[in-house]
């Protein structure tokens, strides 16, 4: 089977509490995960442009909803983070309700859940692991800032983090400054979105027995 590439990448759209979705396509896959935690930096190094999301090394650069059109067909959906002290209480709430609304839409078909390799997860990575087991969604587990743990570590401290946040012990170490994960990545995402194209499964139906 030939790997899966990206091609062509471009910022569609932003969504804040008003609305205003683009229209559906065949797959929609969205980043959550702390401010901070290389939500943006990781689209930009899938997509080998580092201009397409904004990145600062200041939280809560991401705001809005932001739809990215991957290969003129499916969605990468680039998320505000959430765990950012400096926000308003009136801030963190509407903060909540966009993410509320999104991740209740039925829009998302695949989230990618960021963990930063070097710290335990956080009461609010457990709640929103939760939030998505609670609703079904499917999610992969994403370690972030690889480059920043010794080798012989990583993948032991991404599984570490993934199982503390309540998932299964696994977790792909990733990092957007060396490119490590992007590959493993690019393949899941090939792999969700060809299956998002073949449309519902057909029922396979019990083997027909001769009689
Ligand atoms: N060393 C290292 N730094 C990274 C990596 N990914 C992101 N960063 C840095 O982490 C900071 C935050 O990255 P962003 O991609 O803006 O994080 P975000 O999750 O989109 O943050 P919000 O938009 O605030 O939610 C920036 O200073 C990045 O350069 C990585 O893989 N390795
Ligand atoms: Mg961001």
């Amino acid at each position: 089977m030939e790997s899966f590439r990206i091609k062509k990448a471009a910022f569609l759209t932003s969504v804040g509490l008003q609305g205003g979705y683009p229209e559906k396509r065949p797959a929609e896959i969205a980043l959550v995960g702390r401010s901070n935690v290389g939500k943006s930096s990781l689209i930009n190094c899938l997509c080998g442009n580092s201009k397409l999301a904004r990145i600062s090394a200041a939280p809560g650069k991401t705001r809005l909803v932001n739809y990215y059109l991957i290969n003129d067909s499916f969605y990468l959906v680039d998320l505000p983070g959430y765990g950012f002290a400096q926000r308003s209480k009136g801030e963190q709430e509407s903060w909540g309700k966009l993410m509320e609304q999104y991740l209740t839409s039925g829009r998302v078909d695949h989230l990618l859940l960021l963990l930063d390799i070097r710290h335990e997860p956080t009461g609010e990575d457990r709640q929103m692991l939760q939030f998505l087991l609670y609703y079904g969604i499917p999610y992969t587990v994403v370690a972030t800032k690889a480059d920043k743990v010794a080798k012989s570590k990583r993948q032991q401290a991404a599984n570490q983090n993934a199982k503390l946040a309540g998932a299964p012990p696994w977790g792909l170490p990733f990092s957007a400054e060396t490119g490590e994960g992007k590959e493993a990545l690019l393949q899941r995402i090939g792999s969700i979105v060809s299956e998002k194209e073949k449309g519902p499964e057909e029922n396979p139906a019990e083997p027909l027995t001769e009689t």
